[in-house]
């Protein structure tokens, strides 16, 4: 591999136009010679913008055409896991968008096919491992500090539903996010779980919206988690730790503290900006992310702290289990990783 990663992207959707904006900024160590979508005009445009030389309609072509070192797999979730397969047997490091799959099934044969490799080169966009708020609050937990976790409550909501997306999608694209983050704050896999829907909102009709997620972690933690995608007013993402001595949270937007540090109270309201979905939340979490994967790539390695595709697949487990809940209606038992990967 030579000393400059060469990266393509498959996807040129939000995030595959977002990771590329992060190239065109600069990312040490790596650069963006490839982008592929089925949409070669889209394709075509955003290897422009950002000064990509090859452009690809068919992903898989971009990753066996030997001109990338490495790629992100940007594309719809249901062609993660068939991308990163194909990246596997090119034995190239992938970063793939969360989830590694909607399903566990497919979620397995990618870690049954990175072990039989035995190199790191799978890591899962997993961004909120990256983000300074939910960072800090892992080590806040880790000082002990407050005593020991109770429970936690966390809130995502999205203004606008993706118009294609069914109520499980809510679950497999959005609630993934909490299903892999609160057992990595809480340092405790999730063990059992129950979905409820409640009073549907009249704004979006293909979706139970929204949805609370109930999640038992191996100590007997409850975790609460509301996940709302037509939620209107603004990108919002909160996180509580209820421990024995104190109650530790995210600040409401703290992405946003430097250009707009101030909480605002007049004409009997209070409030502060939101952003209109996810990409300046996490802004600095992705390039972060994107920075650790280009570095640790060149190695042929996994950053520190990413999420591996046994995590993903974890997480993926929990969110199926979820989903089984949904359809049937009763508090469902999360099935141990090694009866899952057989
Ligand atoms: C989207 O795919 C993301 O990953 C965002 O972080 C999340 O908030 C949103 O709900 C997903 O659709």
């Amino acid at each position: 591999m030579s000393q400059e990663l060469k990266v393509g992207i498959i996807g040129t959707g939000v995030m595959g136009q977002d990771h590329a904006r992060n190239f065109a900024a600069g990312i040490r160590g790596g650069l963006l010679v490839a982008v592929a979508d089925v949409n070669t005009q889209a394709a075509q445009e955003l290897a422009d913008t950002v000064g990509a030389e090859h452009v690809f309609r068919d992903g898989g072509e971009m990753i066996d055409s030997g001109l990338i070192d490495a790629v992100i797999i940007a594309a719809p979730d249901r062609f993660h896991a068939e991308l990163t397969l194909r990246a596997l047997e090119k034995r190239i490091p992938v970063l793939c968008e969360k989830p590694l799959a909607p399903t566990a099934e497919e979620a397995a044969r990618v870690v049954k096919k990175e072990e039989e490799i035995g190199e790191e080169l799978v890591t899962v966009g997993f961004m909120r491992r990256f983000d300074p708020g939910y960072l800090a609050l892992r080590e806040r937990l880790e000082t002990q500090r407050d005593g020991a976790l109770l429970m936690s409550h966390s809130i995502h909501r999205n203004v606008e539903a993706h118009p294609d997306g069914s109520s499980e999608d809510t679950i497999t694209n959005s609630g993934i996010h909490e299903i892999d983050i609160i057992p990595w704050l809480a340092e405790s896999p999730i063990v059992r779980v129950e979905w409820r829907g409640g009073r549907p909102s009249s704004l979006i009709t293909k979706r139970q919206d929204p949805q609370l997620l109930l999640m038992e972690d191996a100590n007997g933690t409850l975790h609460t988690v509301e996940v709302q995608v037509q939620a209107q007013y603004g990108y919002d993402v909160r996180c509580e730790l209820v421990c024995e001595t104190a109650s530790v949270e995210l600040p409401r937007v703290p992405s946003l503290v430097e250009q707009n540090p101030l909480l605002i109270s007049k004409d009997l309201t209070a409030g502060n900006d939101y952003p209109a979905d996810w990409r300046p939340r996490f802004a600095a979490a992705y390039r972060a992310e994107l920075s650790a994967w280009v570095s640790a790539a060149l190695e042929r390695k996994r950053p520190a702290g990413a999420a591996s595709a046994r995590d993903a697949l974890q997480s993926t487990i929990v969110a199926n289990a979820l989903v089984e809940s949904m359809h049937k209606g009763e508090t469902i038992d999360v099935p141990p990783i090694q009866e899952v990967l057989g």
